[in-house]
């Protein structure tokens, strides 16, 4: 067949800006200090760079609410910074691609300010405004022009007193929905895609890409028994017209670049069956999807519904989806982000095997088919934080959701039990550099606190220790580089009931590769068909040192290859 794309043998690394490395000592993270610590990336061997919403914005939502499309917003540097980056990332054969934020802009974007000025604004329909609900009084509770909740707690609408209308917010109300039906905001994003990449930008992840087509008429969702808002889904995911405004993408944008470029559409709720869709090179729309469904295997009605970790969820949904994506289509494989708490502590163990349970998890990830992502600060096995109050957090997520559940009469020690838990705040604390004060974040005041554990868990000890979690990640993406079958392989699932053993093959051709991982702290003897054969086959890659006998020490994994 046709050769493999290059990012099938690629593996993508996430900064998320404000969190890696501040040069200019503000306490927030920054270009220069992401150029700073290029080598860092390029010792680790990963191929992509992928850079969380780096433009002005008045960071509601830590950049994800846009102001400026085609700008550096001062708190990280100048488009000088970002241009010098792309350079000295590029003189590493590291690609760089941008967050695409094209659901929704911020309420301060010229764009939006405009389309509010009047409802003659030749904008006015480039968001989506709407009237009250018939017969309510326009701005009183319950007059929203339907019932769906927003993502960040309250009504996805917000009242606007000068025009007597509404704008839908899918998020919080300083992110205001842009209207995809029309084509001026389509072909405006398509000029500005082009723009970035003729500035050498090597793709797009594509933010809440599956929510710009809206279901018509925006309608009444169903309210959840004690819910407080309806839920609009029906209406805004996977919306009819999705594929095309994304084959249009590639067609207007990406077409003649495909060789080189990287996309990658983030998802919430995609199912497998639409992601062979959304991934089928002979459609044209986008290289891979970002989806969430292995993710939420320890949530129930909801985030903050906080369910116990079961490997047979998560396995019977990985599972799934590497058979729905076999013939045509690709995923991503991803545990952490900056949307969710680390994976060490969700999925494995955070006090005594750490380490162990840390490489296990990079190691069970990255031999799946599909293209790894390690999210900063993975590679060192950083944990969750330990918030204690309220006042600890800073994610406009997390802080309203306090207040609304709080107000509601919840518990705050119920409240503050999940987002200890679940909170994008885990995701967010400071990189942990080195053992100094602020971990070698920062010399000014971090704007969010360090993880005090920094002393114990950080790149130099790390970089220094050949056993640490970063050498491990670092040799699996060389295995990825060294060992076709690890890009390309077929996937075998085994052991489908088993609670604790996590067993699959890849095959190539006449190679065979075994991943077997432990995902408790007991040893165990694992029910491999053909266990006993696959021992005298030799170990690839394995977390316990020296271990070849029939049963897995705790939180143990070995690659196993034979031919
Ligand atoms: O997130 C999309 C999303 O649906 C969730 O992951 C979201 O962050 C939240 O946790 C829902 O409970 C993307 C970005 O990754 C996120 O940082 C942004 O806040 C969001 O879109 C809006 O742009």
């Amino acid at each position: 067949g046709p050769e493999a794309p290059w990012w099938t043998s690629s593996v993508v690394y996430q900064v998320y800006p404000r969190s890696f490395a501040d040069a200019d000592g503000d306490g927030v993270g920054d270009l220069r200090g992401i150029t700073s610590r290029l080598d860092y990336l390029q010792q680790l061997g990963v191929d992509v760079l992928w850079l969380s919403p780096i433009y002005p914005s008045p960071q509601d939502d830590n950049g994800y609410d846009i102001s400026d499309y085609q700008g550096v917003d001062p708190l990280f540097g100048s488009l000088a910074d970002l241009d010098d980056l792309i350079a000295q990332a590029h003189a590493r054969g590291l690609r760089v691609v941008m967050d695409l934020v094209v659901n929704h802009t911020s309420d301060e974007h010229p764009w939006f300010v405009e389309s509010r000025s009047s409802t003659d604004s030749p904008k006015r329909d480039w968001y989506w405004w709407r009237p009250a609900r018939p017969g309510s009084t326009p701005g009183e509770p319950g007059a929203e022009p339907t019932n769906w909740g927003s993502f960040f707690s309250g009504p996805a609408w917000e009242y606007d007193e000068a025009s007597g209308e509404y704008y839908l917010h899918l998020f919080s109300r300083k992110q205001p929905d842009l209207n995809w039906e029309n084509p001026e905001v389509r072909h405006a994003v398509h000029a500005m895609m082009r723009w970035w990449l003729d500035r050498g930008v090597d793709g797009f992840r594509m933010d809440v890409i599956n929510m710009i087509s809206k279901q018509l008429p925006l309608t009444d969702g169903p309210v959840a028994e004690g819910a407080a808002h309806g839920d609009g889904a029906a209406y805004f995911l996977g919306g009819p017209r999705i594929h095309e405004f994304l084959a249009e993408m590639h067609a207007e944008v990406v077409a003649g670049h495909e060789a080189t470029l990287l996309t990658v559409g983030e998802m919430p709720g995609v199912t497998v069956e639409e992601a062979q869709l959304f991934t089928d090179p002979e459609r044209r729309e986008v290289d891979m999807v970002f989806q969430f469904e292995h993710v939420g295997v320890d949530q129930g009605e909801g985030k903050w519904d906080v369910l116990p970790f079961r490997l047979t969820a998560l396995r019977e949904s990985l599972g799934r989806w590497q058979e729905g994506l076999a013939k045509a289509g690709w995923n991503s494989l991803y545990w952490n982000n900056h949307d969710q708490p680390r994976v060490v502590s969700r999925f494995g163990d955070d006090g005594a095997h750490r380490v162990r349970s840390a490489k296990l998890l990079g190691t069970v990830l990255h031999l799946h088919r599909g293209t790894p992502y390690v999210y900063q600060g993975e590679e060192l096995g950083m944990t969750n934080a330990p918030f204690a109050a309220i006042e600890d957090f800073r994610d406009i997520e997390s802080v309203n959701h306090y207040r609304h559940a709080v107000g509601l009469g919840e518990q705050p020690a119920d409240v503050l039990r999940a987002l200890r838990a679940m909170s994008r705040d885990n995701a967010r604390t400071p990189m942990q550099w080195d053992a100094s004060p602020n971990a070698g974040f920062t010399t000014g005041t971090p704007w969010l606190a360090v993880n005090p554990n920094h002393d114990e868990i950080n790149a130099a000890a790390a970089l220094a220790d050949p056993d640490s979690v970063f050498h491990h990640y670092r040799r699996l993406i060389a295995l990825r580089k060294s060992e076709p079958a690890v890009a390309l392989g077929d996937f075998t699932m085994l052991l489908e009931d088993d609670p604790v053993v996590y067993a699959f093959t890849r095959r190539l051709g006449e190679v065979e590769l075994l991943c077997v991982a432990n995902f408790s702290g007991d040893p165990v003897r694992p029910a491999v068909p053909g266990w006993e054969e696959w021992l005298d086959a030799p170990l690839l890659l394995g977390n316990v040192a020296g271990s070849v006998g029939p049963d897995l020490v705790a939180w143990e994994a070995r690659v196993l290859r034979r031919e």
